[in-house]
């Protein structure tokens, strides 16, 4: 436990000595269900997720939560919402809550996100939930590392309907409209309905109909309902007969790999370019509209790969 919570701080704090560690973990997880929460500032993801860890103990599953804030750099505010939001779990030992916020490395948040879920997997949570503000394109990129994507949304949210329209909404397995005690919640279900069906290629190759889900998280309704269809989603994918978790796990795989090629390769680089003053003069070359980066890039590349196949 302790270990855990040491080694999610390195790598919080991009700390590439967490890496060797990372390597033996891996080895040891895979078997938890990772479930994703995103949906814009406030909707209520917190208290859902907390209401959701009442289920889940219940049921006598242990649960590890990660709350990731892309959206602000001083993240302070919305982590300690989140911590005042769960704290009910702190003293339970069956539950493990941390926060992440690093940003600047390569890979930044998303790669830190999916190093943590391998230490909560690895310590045996039999689910893993990710809270993630926003629904940007961090957001999408963090939901890729879920078995199950939870999009909390809320009615009459403007905004968030136009960004849902570009396509957002399809990131969601399970569709939350959650301050259904607020105006508007069943029109805001008919909407969601309406988008679904507009946009219904995603699910063309799956027979998961994504459900869409009203809650008042802060009372308790609709989280029996919700739970349900978390674990309805967790069958679903691991139902052989369509064979749906090894491709999610495929595709998870893959970005992990392509992730860590893109950090070990810019670091490399990095490494060698920062020791050397030819970028200085690179770049004044550029500034004096001698060259352009376009081409700088690519000569930059193609000098590396040739360098690295010698
Ligand atoms: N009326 C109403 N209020 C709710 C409901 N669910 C949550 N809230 C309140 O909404 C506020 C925000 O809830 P959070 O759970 O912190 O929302 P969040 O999405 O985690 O917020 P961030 O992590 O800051 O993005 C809190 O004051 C909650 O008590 C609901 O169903 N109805
Ligand atoms: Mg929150």
């Amino acid at each position: 436990m302790r270990a855990a919570a040491r080694l999610i701080r390195l790598i919080d704090d991009g700390d590439p000595s967490a890496r060797d560690e990372l390597a033996i973990l891996y080895r040891h997880s895979g078997r938890a269900h990772i479930i994703g929460f995103t949906g814009s500032p406030g909707v209520g993801k917190s208290t859902l997720v907390d209401a959701i860890i009442v289920r889940f103990r219940k049921d006598g599953k242990s649960v590890g939560v990660l709350a990731v804030d892309p959206t602000s750099p001083f993240s302070g505010g919305a982590i300690l919402g989140d911590r005042v939001r769960m704290q009910r779990h702190f003293l339970d030992e069956g539950v493990f809550i941390r926060s992440l916020a690093t940003r600047g490395q390569f890979g930044g948040l998303t790669r830190s996100t999916a190093d943590a879920i391998v230490v909560l997997d690895a310590m045996g949570k039999d689910v893993i939930i990710v809270e993630t503000v926003g629904v940007g394109q961090d957001e999408v990129d963090i939901a890729q590392n879920a078995h199950t994507t939870v999009l909390v949304t809320i009615p009459g949210m403007g905004d968030d309907i136009q960004a849902i329209k570009a396509g957002l909404m399809e990131i969601g397995d399970i569709i939350v409209v959650n301050k259904a005690d607020r105006e508007g919640a069943a029109k805001a279900v008919r909407e969601m309905r309406f988008m679904l069906h507009m946009s219904m290629e995603r699910h063309l190759d799956s027979n998961w109909e994504q459900p869409i889900v009203e809650t008042v998280a802060n009372a308790d309704r609709g989280i029996a309902e919700l739970y349900e269809a978390i674990l309805r989603h967790w069958d679903h994918l691991r139902d052989h007969s369509h064979q749906e978790l090894q491709s999610v796990e495929r595709s998870r795989i893959r970005k992990q790999v392509l992730d860590l090629l893109n950090e070990n390769i810019m670091q490399r680089v990095m490494d060698e370019i920062d020791g050397a003053s030819d970028l200085d003069d690179l770049v004044d070359q550029i500034r004096r509209r001698e060259t352009d980066p376009y081409h700088v890039s690519v000569d930059l590349a193609d000098h590396f790969l040739r360098r690295a196949k010698s």
